[in-house]
């Protein structure tokens, strides 16, 4: 095949007239008209001078236009490098320069603000609104609506997503079109998808969980979705009724059981529930079955590993794990300090291995070295173990990770920022338990010596640099943090006396 990618995913769907996307104005979009737009787009993108194998980044809003710079990104064998919308124009430097694109496409709202970012990388600027329209688009209204797909081998680069890293540098993962497509294979499969799904999608469309789990699985399995622009809880509730599936985080879940209008009647009709990109409670996934009788069905995954283990299809979907390891997925529970497998049942860092496990860290090979191991084996950073049954529960994390509404927060970063505002020497940033999104961020500070730091000027500091979610909820000052023999912070201690500050009752 010549892009087995995009001839898998999408190439294989044109003339379809089949709907590929509801629209929450009640229009589709079909496959054809989107391979159409997508061709156009991926003409445009030669046109302004990009080559097989050139990053293009984007931080755009969610549309059926934006997948089809995805889509387009695959067809003309260029690398795809979504960013969330939520970050500032300072992180945003730094993926555009690190991955040096030579295309940034933004929101038109923000394209002033970008300039200067996108000229210091030396990338070009384009824009595509929320509304389908901008400079992409009117570039490519006069492009041909059909473009002969590059020749891709299995191996080329696909896309790059950014991950947080524990030193506060993001490294960016580098997956490749057999990583993409044999996790889409494995799931569709595992999942039971056939093209008479119709999937509520409401999760956003940068991240592995939104755009390649639900959107690949999707495509490939030549179904439909209900294409909404995020989670907005009416909206997921009134299209319910018209879906066969739905994947979410465990915050859409947690909203949804708090809304009595989510009951047996609503989604009795319904196929599947799968959660994901965060722990899902066992509470929640008993209290959903008391209500609608559906058992979700969790699976683990990562951004550099696509998805790992998932509960079974058929058979028991067991609250508080995250299922067996996929067809073709190794997984083993090692010592941290000796990278030993562990006996079945006892507690270790999780590896894995397979063709959904990323090539490396983009520019990192020391970084890429330590998480990868030369046999193939991928260090995932979380603690777990395999019960008597053979199900991975995962218990913990070696990483020091927050993750929030299902949005990775990695505390280095914001600690960095803190440490720098006036007259703080130091500080520590811990997550919390948080009803709505699971954890959010708390940060610790210790004054200079007879300073006293201005709380509302560093939580505006904050603002300036920071992607919202990113923001400590609260900061506290303390005398000191509390530390190890080994001087070493202990975050759990910090963790354990603030567990309840944001408790619900
Ligand atoms: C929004 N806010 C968040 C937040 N999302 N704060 C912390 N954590 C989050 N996740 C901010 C908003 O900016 C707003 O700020 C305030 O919190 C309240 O916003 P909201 O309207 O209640 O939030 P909402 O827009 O509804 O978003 C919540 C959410 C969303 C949970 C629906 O965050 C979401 O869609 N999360 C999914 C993330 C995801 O796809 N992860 C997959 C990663 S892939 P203000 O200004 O009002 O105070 C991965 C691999 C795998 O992990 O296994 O899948
Ligand atoms: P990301 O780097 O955004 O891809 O996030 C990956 C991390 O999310 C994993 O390393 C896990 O810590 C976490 N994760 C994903 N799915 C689950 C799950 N079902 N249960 C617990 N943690 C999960």
């Amino acid at each position: 095949m010549a892009n087995p990618l995009y001839d898998t995913l999408f190439g294989r769907h044109a003339g379809r007239t089949a709907p590929f996307l509801h629209l929450s104005d009640g229009s589709t979009v079909s496959y054809d008209a989107f391979l159409r737009l997508t061709a156009q787009y991926a003409n445009s993108f030669f046109s302004t001078g990009l080559a097989p194998g050139d990053r293009l980044a984007a931080q755009i809003e969610k549309s059926p236009e934006a997948l089809a710079v995805y889509a387009a990104c695959v067809q003309a064998g260029i690398v795809f490098l979504p960013l969330n919308t939520g970050y500032t124009a300072d992180e945003l430097g730094y993926f555009v320069t690190d991955s040096g694109a030579r295309l940034l496409l933004c929101d038109g709202s923000k394209a002033d603000a970008l300039a200067s970012v996108a000229k210091s990388a030396d990338a070009q600027l384009m824009t595509l609104d929320a509304d389908g329209s901008g400079s992409l688009p009117d570039a490519a209204k006069d492009q041909p609506e059909s473009f002969e797909a590059t020749a891709r081998s299995s191996d080329d680069l696909a896309a790059f997503l950014y991950t947080s890293g524990t030193t506060g540098r993001s490294k960016g993962a580098m997956l490749t079109q057999t990583n993409l497509l044999s996790n889409a294979e494995t799931l569709v499969d595992y999942w039971a998808f056939t093209e008479k799904d119709v999937l509520l999608h409401a999760l956003p469309i940068f991240h592995t969980h939104g755009l390649f789990v639900a959107t690949n699985v999707i495509l490939l399995a030549g179904a439909s979705m209900i294409f909404l622009p995020k989670f907005d809880q009416d909206k997921v509730i009134e299209n319910l009724p018209r879906a066969t599936s739905m994947m979410g985080v465990p915050t859409f879940y947690t909203r949804l059981l708090d809304d009595p209008r989510f009951d047996r009647e609503l989604i009795g009709h319904m196929r599947l529930f799968i959660s994901g990109s965060a722990p899902l409670l066992a509470e929640t996934h008993v209290a959903i079955e008391e209500r609608t009788g559906h058992r979700i069905l969790e699976r683990y995954g990562m951004t550099e590993t696509n998805m790992n283990t998932s509960n079974p299809y058929e058979g028991e979907r067991r609250a508080g794990t995250v299922g067996f390891p996929l067809p073709g997925v190794d997984l083993k529970i090692t010592d941290p300090d000796s990278g030993k497998t562990l006996p079945q049942g006892e507690i270790g860092q999780i590896e894995v291995r397979g063709p959904n496990v990323f090539k490396g860290y983009w520019n990192m090979p020391e970084k890429t070295a330590e998480e990868l191991r030369s046999d193939g084996f991928f260090i995932t950073g979380d603690l777990g173990l395999i019960d008597e049954q053979g199900y991975v529960q995962i218990v913990g994390r070696n990483k020091d990770l927050i993750i929030s509404g299902g949005y990775n927060i990695y505390p280095k970063e914001i600690e960095l920022l803190l440490d720098e505002q006036p007259g703080v020497l130091e500080s520590a940033v811990v997550g919390v338990p948080h009803p709505d999104f699971g954890e959010t961020v708390v940060g610790f500070l210790v004054a200079q010596k007879g300073a006293t730091p201005d709380l509302d000027a560093i939580a505006e500091a904050a603002g300036a640099s920071l992607a919202r979610f990113k923001h400590p909820r609260k900061l506290i000052m303390l005398d000191e943090l509390p530390r190890n023999t080994m001087g070493k912070v202990q975050k759990n201690i910090l963790r354990a006396e603030y567990g309840d500050l944001f408790k619900s009752n």
